[in-house]
């Protein structure tokens, strides 16, 4: 693969993310020139960050990733408790909620095993997921006419993300509370994140704080960087333009 520039050296903020493995994983690389150095929780996200600039058949040799990269495009990790949780869903609803992990919880269950896969190229087979199928969370809600778009904001403040409205209504695409076979820990977007499963991994935004029915797509984080809105795994690498890094 390719090697993105270090921030200090690219001409502008947008290119020094061109590349959806997001800036700290660019810091990172610019800091850290060999992998190996550390293990261990406390840099595992140093450690992921490191390893994604590596051919798979190396990052998969080192331990504590479980073939994960970790990945924020912001410098710090939301942290919020399960009991603290709140899901926000509105905008052309019948319905407007406000769901907690209990209410989450008690609503129809769906669990899937899929292989996740992020655009740069790295793959993790046999993930297991669980929470509530889109579908079911927007019957909860109602749709209302004109309902065209479905579009999710991260905690984090900074990532969004949004799929066709016949797209969000595939039962493979779930509102996860958990993954791994328990639930879904804090780098990798928990308590709640989304799981596309028919698309790379930037579709499946962490830390989901709200979702909006809407009128039409708004292109996501990575997709205003020049990433596929309509991101199908093995459609192609996803990117139509811009600066790949
Ligand atoms: N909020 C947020 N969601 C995100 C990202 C991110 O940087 N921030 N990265 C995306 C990308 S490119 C991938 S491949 C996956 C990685 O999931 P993981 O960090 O759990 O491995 O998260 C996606 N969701
Ligand atoms: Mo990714």
């Amino acid at each position: 693969m390719t090697t993105p520039r270090p921030p200090e050296a690219a001409g502008d903020d947008a290119s020094s993310r061109g590349t959806p493995v997001g800036r700290r994983v660019v810091l990172a690389m610019a800091g850290l020139g060999a992998v190996g150095i550390v293990t261990g929780s406390a840099l595992a996200n140093r450690v992921s960050s490191v390893a994604a600039s590596l051919p798979s058949s190396v990052s998969g040799l080192i331990p504590g990733l479980g073939g994960f990269r970790f990945y924020s495009v912001t410098p710090t990790e939301p942290d919020i408790s399960p009991a603290a949780y709140q899901l926000s869903v509105g905008g052309l609803v019948d319905r407007p909620a406000t769901l907690r992990m209990a209410d989450l919880e008690a609503l129809p269950q769906t669990t899937l095993v899929e292989t996740f896969q992020c655009v740069t190229g790295w793959t993790v087979p046999g993930v297991h997921w669980q929470g509530v199928a889109l579908p079911d969370l927007l019957a909860h809600v109602g749709i209302q006419r004109g309902a065209k778009a479905v579009l999710f904001t991260s905690l984090d403040g900074t990532y969004t993300e949004s799929l066709t409205l016949s797209q969000a209504m595939r039962r493979d695409v779930i509102v996860a509370t958990q993954m791994l076979g328990g639930p879904v820990s804090r780098s990798h977007g928990g308590p709640v994140r989304l799981y596309v499963a028919p698309m790379y991994g930037y579709k499946s935004i962490k830390w989901l704080g709200q979702i909006v029915v809407s009128d039409r797509v708004v292109p996501g984080y990575w997709e205003n960087l020049g990433y596929a809105v309509d991101a199908w795994i093995g459609d192609s690498n996803g990117y139509t333009g811009g600066h790949a890094g």
